[in-house]
Order: structure tokens, then C-alpha cells, then sequence
């Protein structure tokens, strides 16, 4: 029996040594250490054994059994570092290769503007509000002071959908509703940003632009609240050091009215093709609310005056980047979009 023992012991040594990977190394392990294996018959036919052969028997084929389990676990570690190291090998990923470019879009030039527009004002306090691009005669014309028969309500001007519905011609009409829509007469600091609509079309005009127009109503607004905020507006947007002129103008929505000129930003005020040799461009329309655009938003002018004004982001996109015809904006030439990437000015 011992000797059987041995015997098995000798030949399974043999077979585990020569298995050449996991599935030949765990074939031998079944052979001999499995259920149905030659050592485990063993174990299971010691009931015929005398009693005294019962626990030499039983403990020499324990060792056995112990020495072959060593032995298969060593080679399985074995096989599973050789294993690790092959796909190691074979996985490399070699980290100096170029990497797949993803293609990102960029933010339009008249986005940053109005997003660099917005910063300002909403440090200073103010709120940005949007309205319809679709307006009523009502909103758009009549609560502006702009009488019937104005030039500006012509049909040569204005798109007009219906006899009272039209593409709004200028973000004012937002202002007008947010008098409105604020019932109780508290004071108010709103800019507008957005597209409107006139029948224009040549590289300076567009049939659609972009406009930001600006209301603040409170006691006690004077015409220095105006030019301090200008001031500021202007020289955030084009420079530090510009000087500012502030021209007498008409406007039918405020009284008095102003254009205000910037110092040209692209001679110093000496005289270019940009400034036509004048020194000054003008960037802004502005002026104090006219009484009846108070009264017509229920605001008492006896109690409450503001300013307001407005100005094109077509413009000062142009101004800011340097683009000469205003149709670029509007065409999504990819060619044009692309100079934009990722460029912070
Ligand atoms: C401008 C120029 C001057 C303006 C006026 C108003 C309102 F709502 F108070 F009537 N909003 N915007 C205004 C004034 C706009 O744009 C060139």
C-alpha cells in the first residue's frame, strides 16, 4: 500500500512538472486530487484496512496529498505572474502617441460681447432682462413716444407681420414691459440684450442686428448718474483711457438726448480712416426718459426720472475685433467662427 502510495506520488510529480500552462496543471490536480482522483481512492478504501495500518496509511497519504497541493499552488502562481507579464506586454499603451483631437466649437464674437456686457452691469447692480422678438405696435412704438406717423413706424423701416404685430426695432420695447410688469413702482436697473429687426441690408446693416439697450429709474436720477455709468460702460468695453463726448441728439423716448462719441481708439483722437479724420466715433445713443415714457409705464415724473440708452453689439464687435463687414456675424462662416477659438480678449 505504501508503496502504491509512493508510487502515485512519483508519477503525479512527473505529470504536475510537465504541465505546460493553468488548464494541464489543474487536469493533473483533478487526476489525482479530485474526487474521483487516484489519491482520494485511496483514502476512500481505507475502511478495509486493519487498524493499525489505518493511521500510517491515513497520515502518508495526507503528507502526500500537502506536498502535490504545494507544489500545484507554486506552479499555479507561477502561471498566473507569466500570465500577468504576457498581457502586460501585449496591452502597452505607449502614451507618446498623439492623442484623437476633439473638435470644439467656440463662442461667437457677439456672445462674448454681450456675456462681457452683462458682468459689467450685473456688478453694478443691474438685472438682465429679455422679451419678445415678435412685438406689438403698443410695446414697441406707442408706450416709447413714438407718435403715430413717426418715421420710424414706416412700413419702408419695420417688418410688420400684421397691422399691430412687427420684428421689434429696438430692445426698448423690453423696457417698456418691465415698467409694466413691475407693480409696484420700485426702482429699476435692467439692461436688454438681443436681436432686432429693420429693413436694412449692406455691410454696415444688417436686416437683423444686436442691440443692448439700458433703464434705470429711481428718485433723484440725474444726468451725471448717466455719464458716470457711460463712462464706464465705454471704457470697460473699448479702453481705459478714452475720453467720452456727449453730443446733444433727439431721441422720441427720452428728453433731453445725447450721442455719446468715444476718443478713436485707433489713432488717439489724431484722425484715421476708422475715425474719418474726425478724431471721434460715435458708440452710443443715450438720454434722460422722457415724462410721458414715465407716465405711460406708471411711474409719476413729478416723483421718479432715469436715463436710458442704447447701443449695437454689431458695432462694438466690429470695433472690438476688427471686422470690417458687419454680414460675417450673421453667416456662420466657419471660416470666420474659427478665428475665434478659444481666444480671450
Ligand atoms: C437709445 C438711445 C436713447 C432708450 C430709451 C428707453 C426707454 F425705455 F426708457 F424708453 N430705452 N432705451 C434709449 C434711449 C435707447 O438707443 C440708441
Amino acid at each position: 500500500m505504501e508503496e502504491q502510495i509512493s508510487k502515485i506520488k512519483e508519477v503525479a510529480i512527473e505529470e504536475i512538472k510537465k504541465a505546460a500552462n493553468a488548464k494541464e496543471l489543474d487536469d493533473a490536480r483533478v487526476k489525482y486530487l479530485g474526487k474521483k482522483g487516484e489519491l482520494t481512492a485511496i483514502l476512500r478504501g481505507m475502511g478495509s484496512l486493519s487498524p493499525e495500518e489505518r493511521p500510517i496509511i491515513g497520515s502518508k497519504v495526507n503528507e502526500v496529498r500537502d506536498e502535490l497541493e504545494n507544489m500545484i499552488k507554486k506552479m499555479e502562481e507561477e502561471f498566473a505572474k507569466l500570465e500577468l507579464e504576457k498581457k502586460l506586454k501585449e496591452e502597452k499603451i505607449d502614451i507618446t502617441l498623439p492623442s484623437t483631437k476633439v473638435k470644439r466649437g467656440s463662442k461667437h464674437p457677439l456672445n462674448r460681447i454681450i456675456e462681457e456686457v452683462e458682468d459689467l452691469f450685473v456688478s453694478m447692480g443691474y438685472d438682465v432682462v429679455t422679451g419678445p422678438e415678435l412685438e406689438t405696435d403698443e410695446y414697441c412704438f406707442e408706450r416709447l413716444n413714438l407718435p403715430k406717423g413717426h418715421p420710424a413706424r414706416d412700413m419702408q423701416d419695420s417688418f410688420y407681420i400684421t397691422s399691430e404685430y412687427l420684428l421689434r426695432t429696438q430692445t426698448s420695447a423690453v423696457q417698456a414691459r418691465t415698467m409694466m410688469a413691475n407693480e409696484e413702482k420700485t426702482p429699476i436697473r435692467v439692461i436688454c440684450p438681443g436681436k432686432t429687426y429693420r429693413r436694412d441690408d449692406d455691410a454696415t446693416h444688417s436686416h437683423q442686428f444686436s442691440q443692448v439697450e439700458g433703464l434705470v429709474i429711481d428718485k433723484n436720477i440725474s444726468l451725471a448718474d448717466l455719464k458716470g455709468t457711460l463712462e464706464v460702460f465705454v471704457r470697460k468695453m473699448l479702453g481705459d483711457n478714452l475720453e467720452l463726448r456727449f453730443r446733444p441728439s433727439y431721441f422720441p423716448f427720452t428728453e433731453p438726448s445725447y450721442e455719446v462719441d468715444v476718443s478713436c481708439f485707433k489713432c488717439g483722437g489724431k484722425g484715421c480712416n476708422l475715425c474719418k479724420q474726425t478724431g471721434w466715433i460715435e458708440v452710443l445713443g443715450s438720454g434722460m426718459v422722457h415724462p410721458n415714457v414715465l407716465k405711460m409705464g406708471g411711474y409719476d415724473p413729478e416723483v421718479y426720472s432715469g436715463f436710458a440708452f442704447g447701443t449695437g453689439l454689431d458695432r462694438l464687435a466690429m470695433f472690438k475685433y476688427g471686422i470690417t463687414d458687419i454680414r460675417l456675424l450673421y453667416q456662420n462662416d466657419i471660416r470666420f467662427l474659427r478665428q475665434f477659438d478659444r481666444l480671450d480678449r
